[in-house]
């Protein structure tokens, strides 16, 4: 059964809490206010596709069928930052645009196999901006790879304002949706990482 946007909120709720009473030796980094964004991604996500992810992903992992008490489990065991479920078909990487060239070459070997499956690569707003998403955006449009970036904007990379870094007021695909691109602007009541108070591991 598909999480809700309730459930959500009360899973990373959870996490928050746990992360704040020191039982999580390593970061967290939490989502919150795209619960409704996200629920409307995964409408379109089959469980035979593939989902690419940042450092931030519980929501990806629970939508897209982790069971909660497993996710939160590996998350207990200091796993959040880089989570990879290959049963699930969900893989992350903490690494700014790590995942893009993955996505790129998951893709490739499903249309070279004509296999009908599709790749969702999740990016924060700064990633997008990045000469690797160019790249790997360019190469998608132009051989018809079955990829749907998910630019999902909180405005900022870590506390930086990322409009203000490259001096323009609206980023480079804001707003814009086309058959590899999705874009939503959410606010996180979370910070970047951990969820409030400073945990010595
Ligand atoms: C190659 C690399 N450089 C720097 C970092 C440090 N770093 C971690 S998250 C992050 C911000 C990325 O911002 P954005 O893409 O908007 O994602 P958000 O965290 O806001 O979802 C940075 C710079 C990193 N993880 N990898
Ligand atoms: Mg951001």
């Amino acid at each position: 059964m598909r999480m809700n946007r309730d459930d959500l909120i009360q899973f990373e709720e959870d996490i928050a809490a746990e992360f704040n009473a020191g039982r999580i030796r390593a970061p967290v980094h939490l989502y919150h206010g795209n619960e409704d964004e996200m629920i409307q991604v995964f409408k379109e996500i089959r469980s035979e596709d593939w989902v690419l992810c940042s450092w931030r992903s519980h929501y990806q992992c629970l939508l897209k069928g982790v069971p909660a008490p497993v996710l939160k489990d590996a998350i207990m065991a200091g796993g959040s930052i880089s989570l990879c479920f290959p049963e699930y078909r969900i893989f992350s990487s903490a690494i700014v645009a790590g995942v893009l060239p993955i996505a790129v070459g998951i893709a490739l070997a499903i249309a070279r196999d004509g296999r009908d499956e599709r790749v969702f690569c999740f990016v924060g707003d700064m990633t997008s901006e990045t000469g690797a998403f160019e790249e790997c955006y360019k190469y998608v449009r132009n051989f018809a790879l079955p990829v749907t970036f998910v630019i999902e904007d909180n405005g900022t990379s870590i506390c930086t304002d990322t409009r203000r870094v490259w001096n323009m007021p609206a980023l480079s695909r804001e707003g814009k949706s086309d058959e590899h691109l999705r874009y939503y602007r959410y606010q996180n009541k979370w910070p970047h990482a951990g969820a409030g108070r400073r945990v010595k591991f």
